[in-house]
């Protein structure tokens, strides 16, 4: 019998979205399927190639940490690019706008300029438990800081972490299983999550709910 699990479908142009995925380096394989899941489906919704970036840290540990700055960071370049190219001035040094600020400027025409503020972050981690409690602490809290990031910044965060108590969980969660059953790579859902949500936040930004 087919499974009930996952997401209805729903489609999104994803073609003016500037996407950040941020991903650890621990358990490669399994990391490497996931990133190629989440790329192809950004692209297949219609993402440009040069509107993803793909920044890595050691582990899942440090993407709360990263994923904070690469928001921040993509602010401030937006807002200096900006600047530049529309002959507008800020104020003050780029670096002081609040982190939940955005210039002032249309969103549509933000959405043109080659260093747009990301719409959305995803975080891609592989978690998998090992003989200690190091394994529970990390997802815990990487979670719930990851969760903060995206309430506090108002940039939706995809989470992209696998917290698998086997290797073959995890494996299968990328479409790499072992047994005849690949399984199904998750990083296709986290893309489309992505291009949905950084949609769908743009759109209620400006008051836009039909
Ligand atoms: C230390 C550690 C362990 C034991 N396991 C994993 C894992 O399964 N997946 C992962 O992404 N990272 C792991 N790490 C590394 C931590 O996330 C972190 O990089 C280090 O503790 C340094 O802060």
């Amino acid at each position: 019998m087919s499974s009930i699990k996952g997401p209805s479908s729903a489609q999104f142009d994803g073609s003016s979205l500037r996407i950040a995925i941020v991903h650890a380096r621990w358990n490669k394989t399994v990391i490497e399927s996931l990133v190629a899941g989440t790329i192809n489906k950004l692209k297949a919704c219609g993402v440009k190639d040069s509107n993803i970036i793909v920044q890595s840290v050691p582990g899942s540990f440090e993407l709360p940490f990263a994923c904070s700055k690469v928001i921040a960071g993509s602010r401030v370049q937006a807002a200096t690019s900006s600047g530049d190219l529309l002959g507008l001035s800020f104020g003050g040094s780029s670096t002081s706008l609040p982190s939940n600020k955005e210039p002032s400027i249309p969103t549509s025409t933000l959405a043109n300029l080659p260093n747009a503020p990301f719409d959305a972050v995803v975080a891609i981690g592989v978690l998998i438990k090992g003989s200690t409690m190091h394994f529970e602490y990390i997802c815990d809290s990487v979670s719930h800081a990851l969760m903060k990031i995206q309430i506090d910044t108002g940039v939706p965060v995809i989470f992209g972490v696998l917290t698998a108590l086997t290797e073959d969980q995890a494996l299968e969660r990328a479409g790499l299983g072992r047994g005849a059953e690949k399984g199904h790579n998750h990083g296709e859902d986290w893309g489309l999550a992505a291009v949905e949500m950084g949609t769908q936040s743009k759109r209620w930004a400006e008051g836009k709910f039909l």
